[in-house]
């Protein structure tokens, strides 16, 4: 988790820029598996074209320098890595780009813009073209009954405001923690985070345009080139079923706490569906299909985003026939406070306190334990803002004696489902891992 890697300003811009520019972008040389980034492990991928960029000047002897060598010009910065707008998420990849929030920076009820998690499938568009004054947004598919495109501009006057807090998380959320690991980015629990989101209904727009009989699902299509930068391919494009698509809390948002969307989560457009999967929620988004079959986009196919049907064994290779999309989110929780490794006196008593949520329903209470899942002690929990948001919850421990003690939450839904203590079913790409969060304590 404290992977952070310093960087300087000008280091940050060559990385943005190489995160966005797909030609430039294609001389770093990548690893498959996504570890997360240390300052050593950046330089190690750029090429000698852009560590000559980063310190500005050309490295004289550059065939006699061993590989992976980070230059010392960069090594001994001492600032620190920086996404523009973002501040101390960890990053896992940055091409695509993809950062995780540590749990402690997840503590307040609404999550700021800085502190959203990051998950690009491919490369974001570059700022200059997301111009929220010229956007337009196209609503065709075969089960659209008068295609339409609306610039942004016309959906904000034409369409009633609601306001929402959702939580966001991404499926592979926790994926690290399997065992055989999946490939893919190794998120620990930092792959959420639930801000306030306003927009107008999917539905509204959508039966604007006219809904047919025979409309079972929708799919997105959004702004971002994917990683191959060849045009014809999307770096994803998936969907919900109708139903879904017609709830209330389905929204096409274009501000976030109140301001733009930052850059890398979506601005000047994207979908938010309460519950869901993020991976259904299209950022940069330029158009939306109605389907008469499940959407067929980049990612809705394989393995991708799919569970399977029935419990498997750790390691089963599982035919793709028995993958099913996954739907709504689990139930989870987090301890945002204290920051895991501290040490506390051991004579006096510890505030507790995190979120908690649920894809569907609510979060009906929160437990606590310091003996390893022994004994639980009920936590004071939040009722949620609106229906997709999640749920503080606060308590008070005290120790027996000083030593080494684990905090563990567990959260358990109105339909008494609760999060299990080590770990859910594997499954072949990680997904769905809602594992009690777990603290480490000192008690001196
Ligand atoms: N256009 C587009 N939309 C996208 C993605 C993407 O790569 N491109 N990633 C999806 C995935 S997998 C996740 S988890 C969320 C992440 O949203 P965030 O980056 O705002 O946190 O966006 C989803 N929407
Ligand atoms: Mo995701």
């Amino acid at each position: 988790m404290s992977n952070q890697s310093p960087l300087s300003e000008k280091q940050a811009g060559l990385h943005q820029l190489y995160s966005e520019d797909p030609q430039r972008a294609d001389q770093i040389v990548w690893g498959r598996k996504a570890n997360p980034l240390s300052r050593r492990g950046f330089f190690e991928r750029l090429g000698l074209a852009s560590m000559t960029a980063a310190i500005g000047s050309e490295i004289v002897f550059a065939d006699k320098m061993p590989s992976g060598l980070i230059p010392a010009a960069l090594a001994q910065s001492t600032e620190p890595f920086q996404i523009p707008g973002k501040e101390g998420l960890s990053v896992m990849n940055d091409r695509p780009l993809v950062a995780e929030t540590p749990a402690h920076l997840l503590d307040d009820a609404i999550t700021p813009a800085k502190h959203l998690f990051i998950r690009n499938n491919g490369l974001a568009p570059a700022p200059e073209m997301l111009d929220a004054d010229k956007w337009t947004l196209e609503i065709a598919g075969e089960s659209c009954e008068k295609p339409t495109t609306f610039t942004l501009k016309v959906l904000k006057e034409k369409f009633t405001h609601h306001t929402l807090q959702m939580v966001l998380e991404c499926a592979g959320n926790g994926r690290s923690e399997f065992n055989p690991p999946a490939t893919g980015n190794q998120w620990t629990t930092g792959g959420v985070g639930c801000p306030k989101w306003t927009g107008i209904r999917l539905a509204d727009v959508l039966k604007h345009c006219g809904i047919k009989k025979d409309a079972v699902y929708i799919g997105y299509y959004g702004a971002d080139a994917h990683l191959s930068v060849d045009p014809k391919k999307n770096a994803i494009s998936r969907g919900v079923p109708i139903a879904k698509a017609l709830e209330d809390e389905s929204l096409l948002v274009f501000a976030m706490n109140g301001e733009d969307i930052p850059v890398q989560n979506g601005h000047p457009l994207r979908l938010m569906f309460g519950g869901w999967a993020a991976s259904t929620c299209g950022k940069w988004l330029k158009k939306i299909v109605i389907r008469d079959r499940e959407h067929d986009g980049e990612k809705m196919k394989g393995h991708s985003y799919r569970m399977p049907r029935y419990p498997v064994a750790p390691g089963t290779k599982v035919p793709e026939e028995d993958m099913v999309i996954i739907a709504e989110m689990p139930v989870k929780s987090l301890i945002t406070f204290p920051k895991s490794g501290i040490t506390h006196p051991a004579a006096d008593k510890l505030a507790v306190r995190g979120q908690a949520w649920v894809g569907e329903g609510a979060v009906a209470s929160v437990e606590v334990s310091i003996d390893f899942g022994i004994t639980w002690q009920k936590a004071q929990l939040e009722k949620p803002a609106n229906r997709y948001a999640w749920q503080q919850w606060r308590t008070e421990v005290s120790f027996p004696k000083k030593g080494y003690y684990e905090i563990w939450a567990r959260a358990t839904d109105d339909q008494g489902r609760s999060q299990p203590m080590v770990l859910p079913g594997w499954n072949p790409e990680g997904y769905l891992n809602n594992s009690c969060h777990r603290l480490a304590i000192q008690a001196a």
